[in-house]
């Protein structure tokens, strides 16, 4: 039996690959073949390296793309580094190197980790987020969004991480808590960047069915975007007016109270609410919207609001549960139908006024009384309009993207600060706007971006007045290279745009995205936004559609043995390197297909990894090993027959299953054509290169190398896709098991078509010498499968 020499295979391959450009993608043209294009989330290349997490996503898309090119589609599968970002920035920090230098060498670590997987990347579209020439066009889109009023500056009450020294955006607070650190977020005020992404925010939520996401994809995206339809309603305070909003405008009659934020300005003149304005500050959201807190708040002294609708005079009271930054931060409290506001009023003995009854017809409401509740919400906001103390409104829980980061390692924001002519864009000439070589890019405690200090690269000349100004020193955070990575991929060494429109109109939408869940609600809202913008301004053809992404899959984690989370400080983080240098590259991969269903957490087991490694020793045995010489001689016509049928099974399975993604079941399915192989004795010539074809895409080495010792011509991974015969999925024949005394005594290949008496006359002979003439007791017959004899 020959060892299958895993190694050397490997590396041979990966050369030739390499060399003969075997994934390359072609770019368009008069004869190109349909494309396909398949993406994943490419990785932040972290000090750490590759984790085996990583590789499920990539593994699990190159079978599919590979897939894909092998049916004769031209096929667009890359990756690249989105290395911008704090954690480059903290490691630069702490091993004392430059991040420029600490980014090229964690990139060269993981370029050669993946190439150890053989992936059928096509490198030469590799993409690096910090390469000037790429981050070149991420600034001149970003100066799109400023000519066309989206970018703005504003002052706005930021997440502060203390630790990290950075301002977060909502999404990176989770729990109150810095997402990358767990350090309780305070807030700062801070001017920072914004882009209005909420101006999208109506398409954001309506073009999500005109794609094929996951539905809990669209459901956690459609809930972030938060749509409330309602309305504002003035109230008159002495001279002033509050506006609330609220999206129950129908139960006005029964507002009894107004609730502001204590951040809102009227709170501020308050001595009595001083205390109480300082100790919500410090509170996070979380903590001020529990819904199981005691409610707390402070009376507002000497002011009253008038009820719009009724004219009565209603108290005013300051509460953490109202936000500021939702709404209008104020509130009119409905205790009869708000619970929140009910637990309030008992709290506090404030009125409780009931407006809609039993029966759903609205009472104590002056004018609207016996109108069916349901439509009295759009009475009301007729009414409000009409009067002028209202208006309708949509509101949306989504807000601005704050763009700004005072960090080093980001793209520098290409504006100049005059204090003439204001913000000022960096002329489109002189871009891309490269960091400067800086000593000290630690963060500062004032919260000014290191670059503040680097006076020489400050200080700048107005580009429209010609006086001295000043550059932005803030940097851009790191979701900005990865917002349209996938349209550069389309035409990555373009100078005079981001891509080319032919290009763009050839590749995109992307045929198939597949990413982490976690990625949902930030990655995924963000880059189809920024999309969006791209289309709408014509920078993407009209052509390639409002989405970018056909469609979205997400991948279960991959689990340390025994369920935790893999993770440094548990020290059971599994690296790819060392399955690789032990098993090689197809068993990993396969591994990976293997251990469970594609969109569940599975746990890693090297007892499955073990399982996987004999397989494919078997495979290698069965080509290379004593069997292979003269399969078709050992395998008799009706045995030909039956391995037929699994053979059409299993291509049907295979080709359905890479393309709805149900790996493990492709896997487990190729295993038992192997086995049936295997008790055939050789595989019959008819089926072998099908064989190989369907075990591509999943170990893309062994198979390389079986097509190559089977004497085929050219690589396998571009031969075609076997197809199967709908004709010969029902088994014509099956192999009959014949039982003595309950022991398998015989087996025979028999017509599918067999009638009882026949199986039985067909077994007794079959077992003759063990019924020692005898007369059988029992003779019992279980179709299609097996005979049992008792004597
Ligand atoms: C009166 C009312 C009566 C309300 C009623 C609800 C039920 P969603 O659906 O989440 O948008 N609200 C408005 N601004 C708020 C803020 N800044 N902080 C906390 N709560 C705020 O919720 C909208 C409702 O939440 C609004 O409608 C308002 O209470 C409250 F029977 O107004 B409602
Ligand atoms: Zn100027």
């Amino acid at each position: 039996m020959s060892k299958r020499p895993v190694h050397e295979i490997e590396a041979k391959w990966q050369a030739e690959w390499e060399k003969s450009k075997l994934y390359q993608a072609a770019d368009p043209g008069k004869d190109t073949a349909e494309k396909f294009y398949g993406l994943v989330e490419f990785p932040f290349p972290s000090g750490e390296g590759l984790h085996v997490g990583h590789p499920r996503s990539y593994i699990a898309v190159d079978a599919m793309t590979r897939k894909q090119r092998m049916s004769g589609k031209n096929v667009l599968y890359s990756i690249g580094w989105d290395a911008f970002g704090l954690p480059a920035e903290n490691y630069a920090i702490k091993h004392k190197v430059k991040p420029q230098d600490a980014t090229q060498k964690n990139i060269n670590n993981f370029r050669r980790q993946l190439k150890s997987i053989g992936f059928g990347f096509d490198w030469d579209r590799e993409i690096d987020t910090t390469d000037p020439k790429y981050f070149k066009w991420t600034q001149w889109q970003f100066l799109q969004f400023f000519k066309h009023g989206l970018a703005y500056k504003a002052k706005t009450n930021i997440n502060w991480c203390p630790k990290d020294k950075i301002g977060l955006a909502n999404e990176e607070v989770v729990a109150g808590c810095c997402e990358r650190c767990g350090t309780p977020v305070e807030k700062r005020e801070k001017e920072q960047w914004m882009i209005a992404i909420t101006q999208y925010a109506e398409r954001l939520i309506a073009d999500l069915d005109t794609v094929d996401y996951l539905p809990q994809i669209k459901s956690q995206q459609i809930n972030w975007i938060g749509k409330s339809e309602g309305a504002y309603i003035d109230f008159a305070v002495g001279h002033e007016t509050v506006r609330v909003f609220t999206t129950r405008p129908d139960t006005l009659f029964g507002a009894t109270y107004l609730v502001l934020a204590p951040e809102h300005p009227l709170a501020a003149g308050h001595e009595e609410a001083k205390t109480y304005i300082e100790a919500a500050r410090k509170k996070t959201e979380i903590e001020r919207t529990n819904e199981d807190k005691e409610k707390t708040g402070v009376r507002l002294e000497g002011v009253m609001a008038i009820n719009p609708a009724n004219g009565q005079e209603i108290p005013i009271w300051i509460s953490d549960y109202v936000l500021a930054h939702y709404g209008t931060g104020a509130i009119m409290a409905v205790p009869a139908h708000d619970e929140r506001d009910e637990a309030f009023a008992k709290k506090f003995d404030l009125p409780i006024v009931q407006v809609i009854s039993e029966e759903q017809i609205m009472i104590n409401s002056g004018f609207m009384d016996g109108v069916p509740a349901w439509k009295a919400k759009d009475e009301m906001i007729s009414w409000l309009e009409e009067k002028k103390c209202g208006e309708g409104t949509t509101t949306y829980k989504l807000r601005d993207w704050v763009f700004s980061r005072q960090r080093y390692w980001g793209e520098p924001i290409p504006i100049i600060n005059c204090k003439k002519c204001g913000h000022v864009p960096v002329p489109d000439d002189q871009l891309p706007l490269t960091l400067p070589d800086v000593d000290v890019y630690e963060p500062t405690d004032s919260g000014e971006s290191p670059l503040a200090s680097m006076r020489a690269w400050v200080e700048v000349k107005c580009p429209t007045c010609g006086g001295d100004a000043e550059r932005e020193t803030d940097t851009m955070p790191n979701w900005a290279g990865s917002s349209w990575y996938f349209l550069r991929y389309c035409d990555p060494h373009n100078d005079q745009a981001l891509a080319s429109p032919e290009k763009l109109k050839y590749w995109m939408p992307v045929d198939l995205y597949n990413g982490g869940m976690e990625h949902t609600t930030l990655h995924l809202l963000y880059s189809r936004f920024w999309y969006k913008f791209l289309w709408d301004i014509g920078a993407v053809p009209q052509e390639c559609g409002s989405e970018p992404y056909k469609v979205r899959r997400s991948h279960g984690l991959i689990m340390a043995q025994g369920g935790e989370k893999m993770s440094k400080s548990k020290g059971n983080v599994v690296n790819p390197d060392d399955v690789v240098n032990e098993y090689g590259a197809d068993v990993f991969r396969l591994y990976q297909m293997f251990m469970g269903p594609f969109d569940q957490a599975v746990p890693w087991d090297t007892n499955g990894i073990e399982g996987v490694r004999k397989y494919l020793d078997r495979v290698w045995v069965l080509f290379v090993g004593a069997q292979f010489i003269a399969p078709q001689g050992v395998i008799n016509h009706a045995r030909t027959l039956e391995l037929e049928t699994l053979y059409h099974q299993t291509v049907k399975k295979v080709t359905e299953g890479i393309d709805h993604m149900h790996f493990n079941t492709c896997v487990s399915q190729l295993m038992i054509l192997l086995n049936a192989f295997s008790d055939a004795g050789g595989i019959p010539e008819t089926m072998q290169k099908g064989f190989i074809q369907l075990l591509a895409p999943f170990v893309p080495h062994l198979a390389e190398e079986l097509w190559q010792k089977i004497g085929a011509t050219g690589s396998v991974h571009r031969s075609g896709w076997p197809s199967f015969d709908s004709s010969k999925l029902q088994a014509s024949s099956f192999t009959l098991v014949v039982q003595v005394n309950g022991k398998i005594r015989g087996k025979a290949v028999v017509d599918s078509t067999v009638s009882e008496d026949e199986a039985k006359a067909k077994a007794l002979e079959l077992v003759e010498k063990w019924l020692e003439g005898k007369t059988p007791k029992q003779v019992i017959y279980v179709k299609g499968k097996l005979v049992s004899v008792v004597v």
